[in-house]
């Protein structure tokens, strides 16, 4: 069935001036907000809730730290490009301090910094960009004359939410590696209370768009495993949805990079693929809206496992990766099927609403709820032929 809701919202002025400040046409915005709730694994119907807000709703301060790090979390989300990811995230927050992106320096920024926290006090998001030195009274990173435990403190203390982008604000990243000499940390520790982690090294900026378009639609951050990770991103192994899997499970594998059976596209687990014992969702949604395969083992180079604290940047990159679990895709359907007509109604649409989830993308929807229409035809076209021969 279609979404009357979100139908009827094209014509709404409201959605209109969204999209022209967005430069997409109305249907293009609809559908890239029905695409991210459809990443959050939202049900049915939250995608006009979705629009309603990223159109409508006042945009919610951003306060972004950059500590121990090499800024490629803020060089991710800059170098997408379609639809403009920069913009899409520019439109939904307010971002009132970034030492990366402000042209401006010194004393100005700082006083922006302490304007934004105070007009917005208790309801501003905090984004934690790379590692914290601990050692040493925290001496090896200063801004402004705060070493970055205070400014961290300091603008912690009345942020709505703390969201730590990244593998080095998540758990210390690259630079919490021994023998790390700086005592890096990552934000939740030296906080001592747990925050919203988005882990990746860079993480993927869809999964920073989403959790913030989360908080904008609920007014809430999306739920979180017990390592602070969006359930929707870090729920599932990178090997559970990777596409070179079918030649995990047929033991086809590279032995050597350039080798026969890596010029074949086979599974790099025996090269060092991390892709087994990493959460993460690089498989489904892939990175830089480049095109198909634009993720470490599409482009041939086995997962390092940078979401994954104690195997990114620990683990040797040829050591062979613990297989945590042998799960088969979520893409894949159940083998056995009940009798009749193939996927039920009801399991069509499980199916839809997981691969979705799984998948972040609007056209695996589709075509799942293609399936689940082609089941009701099937479905209606017996009862029909049932009725006739009474
Ligand atoms: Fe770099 Fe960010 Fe890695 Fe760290 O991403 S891409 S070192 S996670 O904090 O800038
Ligand atoms: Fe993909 Fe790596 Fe798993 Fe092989 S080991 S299927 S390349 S994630
Ligand atoms: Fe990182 Fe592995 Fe994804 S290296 S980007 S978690 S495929």
């Amino acid at each position: 069935m279609a979404n009357q809701n979100l139908i009827s919202l094209e014509q709404d002025d409201r959605i209109g001036a969204a999209a022209t400040r967005l430069s997409m046409d109305r249907r293009e915005f609809l559908q890239f907000c029905a695409a991210l709730a459809t990443t959050l694994g939202l049900p049915q119907g939250a995608d006009a809730a979705v629009a309603e807000a990223v159109a409508t709703k006042k945009r919610p301060s951003v306060i972004w730290l950059h500590f121990q790090e090499c800024t490629g979390c803020t060089e991710s989300i800059l170098r997408a490009e379609h639809p403009t990811l920069e913009k899409l995230i520019l439109d939904v927050i307010s971002l009132d301090y970034h030492e990366t992106l402000f042209a401006a320096a010194g004393h100005q920024v700082e006083a922006a910094r302490k304007t934004a926290m105070a007009e917005n006090k208790g309801q501003y998001i905090l984004v934690v960009e790379g590692a914290i030195p601990t050692r040493d009274g925290g001496i090896y990173c200063k801004i402004g004359g705060k070493t970055a435990i205070e400014l961290l403190k300091e603008c912690a203390a009345d942020a709505a939410a703390v969201i730590a982008i990244g593998s080095c604000a998540s758990w210390g990243g690259m630079p919490s590696t021994d023998p790390n000499p700086t005592g890096a940390m990552g934000v939740d520790k030296v906080l001592g209370k747990p925050v919203v982690t988005i882990p990746g090294c860079p993480p993927n900026p869809y999964n920073f768009l989403s959790t913030v378009v989360h908080f904008l639609t609920f007014g809430a951050l999306p739920a979180v495993d017990h390592l602070g990770r969006p359930k929707f991103a870090y729920s599932r192994l990178v090997h559970e949805n990777c596409e070179r899997r079918a030649h995990f499970d047929a033991g086809r594998f590279a032995m050597d990079f350039g080798d026969d059976g890596h010029r074949k596209g086979y599974c790099l687990y025996k090269l060092g693929c991390k892709g087994p014992e990493t959460y993460a969702n690089c498989p489904t949604i892939q990175f830089g809206d480049a095109g198909a395969g634009t993720w470490p083992v599409g482009c041939g180079h086995p997962c390092i496992g940078c979401t994954e604290q104690g195997v990114g940047f620990e683990k040797p990159i040829h050591a062979v990766a613990k297989l945590k679990n042998i799960e088969p895709s979520a893409f894949l359907p159940r083998i056995v099927e009940e009798k009749g007509v193939g996927a039920s109604l009801g399991s069509a649409a499980v199916l839809a609403a997981v691969a979705g989830a799984a998948a972040g993308a609007g056209a695996m929807v589709a075509k799942n709820l293609g399936l689940s229409h082609k089941a009701e035809q099937m479905e209606e076209a017996k009862k029909s032929d049932a009725k006739a021969e009474v």
